[in-house]
């Protein structure tokens, strides 16, 4: 079954590896955000490819959920002596990553030839799709007064996600043109899965792009999302905040009906025993529910989240 998982970073690449081990990497298509990126001391940096290639490939530091395992910051070091800003921490491992990416780019080679050069490289058999060849960047207003727009890693990692969110805007999705290999997946898939990520800074900028969007209307695949939140709190990251900015209910009643109303249907959505409570509510709605454990710590939890989305696709 040709399977494809619309994903962010940390959320999106646990429940690609679950779902990896258990139908294997050839049918798999990851098509993964890029609003994120960033450029940093002249290097391109997509921090949500990268989580989902290094962790894949099972490379990945599962402690912090990014950058390599074992990983040093020696180069990061050096930097500060220099005055350079050090607040996005680059492991000397993942800089190869970068160096790598940066270069291809420069030479005329397209980000999605990029990146499977990266993940092939890495041994990851799975398909890992920037969502568009063209750049997006994901900006976060914030201010009291007049607002003033911040890049979304400023905002999560050099501010830490403290402040109140007045808007958000997904620079360049307007021009922004989904790839051949996204469309194609999207048109080929079986089943497609929006992965526990931010709906609306990860998955967001996916949706946003032109052509992606009207893809999920018009495909007959079933297409499932596994809740990003949790007993009213985020399975990782400020994902709360963001839907509260949006007016969205906290909670997987929330996200269903975000969704649904974006897709103009969602057919399913598995949520937490935590939030058995809100099963009927999200049916009423017409979107059929699973329950079950959805935090994912460890692998066998990771598989277990995969191994109940597929056997919820089965029974739909
Ligand atoms: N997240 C942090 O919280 N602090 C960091 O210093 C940091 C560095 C980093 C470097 C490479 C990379 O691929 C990811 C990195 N992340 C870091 C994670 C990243 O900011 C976010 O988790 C994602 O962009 C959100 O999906």
């Amino acid at each position: 079954m040709r399977i494809v998982v619309l994903a962010g970073g940390v959320g999106g690449s646990k429940f690609l590896w679950g779902l990896a081990q258990e139908v294997g990497e050839k049918d798999l298509s990851a098509i993964v955000n890029t609003g994120d990126d960033i450029e940093l001391h002249g290097l391109k940096i997509c921090p949500d490819l990268d989580i989902v290639t290094y962790t894949l490939a099972g490379l990945v530091d599962t402690d912090k959920g990014w950058g390599f395992a074992g990983d040093t910051f020696q180069c990061m070091a050096v930097l500060e002596k220099y005055g350079q800003p050090v607040w996005f921490n680059l492991g000397d491992r993942d800089l190869a990553t970068h160096i790598f990416r940066t270069q291809a780019l420069r030479q005329g080679r397209r980000p999605t030839e990029v990146a499977e050069a990266i993940h092939r490289a890495l041994g990851v058999g799975a398909r890992i799709l920037p969502m568009s060849d063209d750049p997006v960047a994901t900006h976060v207003l914030l201010g009291n007064g007049p607002m003033h727009p911040l890049h979304f890693q400023e905002y999560l990692v050099q501010r830490g996600a403290t402040d109140e969110i007045r808007g958000i805007e997904y620079r360049g999705s307007a021009r922004a043109r989904p790839t051949e290999e996204v469309l194609a997946a999207l048109q080929e898939a079986e089943a497609i899965f929006l992965a526990p990520s931010n709906p609306v800074a990860s998955i967001g900028p996916i949706l946003a792009v032109p052509g992606i969007r009207e893809c999920l209307w018009e495909t007959q695949a079933p297409c499932v999302a596994i809740s990003p939140v949790v007993g009213g709190r985020s399975l990782k990251g400020p994902t709360d905040r963001f839907l509260r900015w949006a007016k969205v209910e906290v909670s997987p009643l929330g996200v269903a009906g975000l969704y649904h109303s974006t897709l103009h249907g969602l057919d399913g959505i598995v949520i937490d025993v935590a939030d058995a409570g809100d099963t009927s509510r999200i049916q009423a709605l017409g979107i059929r529910v699973r329950v079950g454990e959805i935090v994912m710590h460890g692998p066998e939890e990771k598989r277990h989240v995969a191994r109940m989305a597929l056997k919820f696709l089965e029974e739909l």
